[in-house]
């Protein structure tokens, strides 16, 4: 029986991976954790941690006796620029705090599986940008992209050095309306669906052709879920999975918004995440998901488009 452990059960993955994981193992069996108190997602139990206080994080472990612990406090690319320093320190101290945990808890003979997310921030200027293979050059220009390709060099090497059972996902940009999301440059793909349903033209601070890879949630949870249960003998990545779901442009998605509300309007004003956008992949070559664990992409762009206008509508204040 697993006792999971999610770090940052407030954000915007956090909150439906613990609702998603609460379904698929009981509510007993999952503990939401967080810096600031919040719901508990529909798991039984929420504890306040801070992923940079070690000590806390071996205390709960052990308290739970946690098998699975899912890292998801972070700061992403574009509140990381305001603040570098802090995003390094959390976004490498939290991962190398659980990194630790689990190296210690499994020479104890107490297994602690990982997961923790990468991103399309790991590439840069230099990595080819469509189809981008699963390995290939990185130069990462964002303190979050560094932090992720320096926190993917770090997964690789626990479980080479240590035996640690951590795994991990290159998120594309991440769709979704149940939690706001917080400070990322993909977020214009958000935002664009509340100001359409509010009636307003959209300012969109990326250029119209600046076309991304994206995800809508329930295919990112079912990704990381897929990952987190797939046998250890088929994963022939330790670093990080390239995980495609869809890839399009803002022009693209206001186009998409406009075939079910013909009165949508936008305007391009691009601002200081354009040139973060301008570094990263426009697609990415997941096969070597898809032969390992059988990963694929169910929901297109006009899928998400529509169930995006229904549910934000639905939970629009
Ligand atoms: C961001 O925009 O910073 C994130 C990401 C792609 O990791 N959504």
């Amino acid at each position: 029986m697993e006792k999971i452990l999610v770090i940052g059960a407030n954000g915007q993955i956090g909150s439906e991976l613990v609702e998603a994981l609460a379904l698929q193992h009981g509510a007993d069996h999952v503990i939401a954790a967080d810096i600031a108190p919040a719901s508990l997602y529909g798991a039984k139990n929420y504890v306040v941690i801070d992923v940079l206080n070690a000590a806390r994080l071996a205390e709960i472990v052990h308290q739970y006796q946690i098998t699975q612990v899912y890292q998801l406090a972070a700061l992403l690319s574009a509140t990381g620029e305001q603040a570098p320093l802090k995003a390094w320190d959390l976004n490498m101290n939290g991962l190398l705090n659980i990194l630790e945990l689990a190296r210690t808890r499994g020479e104890a003979g107490h297994p602690l599986k990982v997961f923790w997310p990468s991103s399309i921030a790991a590439f840069g200027p230099n990595t080819p940008p469509v189809n981008t293979p699963q390995y290939t050059i990185m130069d990462p220009s964002t303190i979050y992209g560094i932090s992720k390709l320096a926190g993917e060099r770090l997964c690789e090497y626990y479980v080479e050095k240590y035996g640690v059972d951590v795994r991990s996902i290159r998120y594309p940009g991440i769709i979704s309306y149940k939690s706001p999301p917080g400070g990322g440059t993909t977020d214009y793909a958000i935002a664009i669906f509340h100001a359409a349903l509010r009636g307003e033209t959209y300012d969109c601070f990326l250029a119209p052709d600046t076309t991304l890879p994206m995800i809508y949630m329930p295919d990112a949870i079912r990704a990381t879920i897929s990952l987190m249960d797939a046998p250890v003998s088929q994963l022939t990545v330790r670093s990080s999975y390239n995980v495609a779901g869809i890839s399009f442009n803002p022009r693209e998605l206001a186009l998409s918004i406009k075939q079910n509300l013909p009165a949508f309007t936008i305007h391009y004003t691009p601002d200081s995440r354009q040139a973060i956008a301008a570094t990263w992949p426009q697609s990415l070559d997941d096969s070597q998901a898809k032969a390992d664990w059988g990963w694929q992409a169910k929901i297109t762009l006009e899928m998400m488009v529509k169930d995006m206008l229904k549910n934000v509508r639905v939970g629009q204040t």
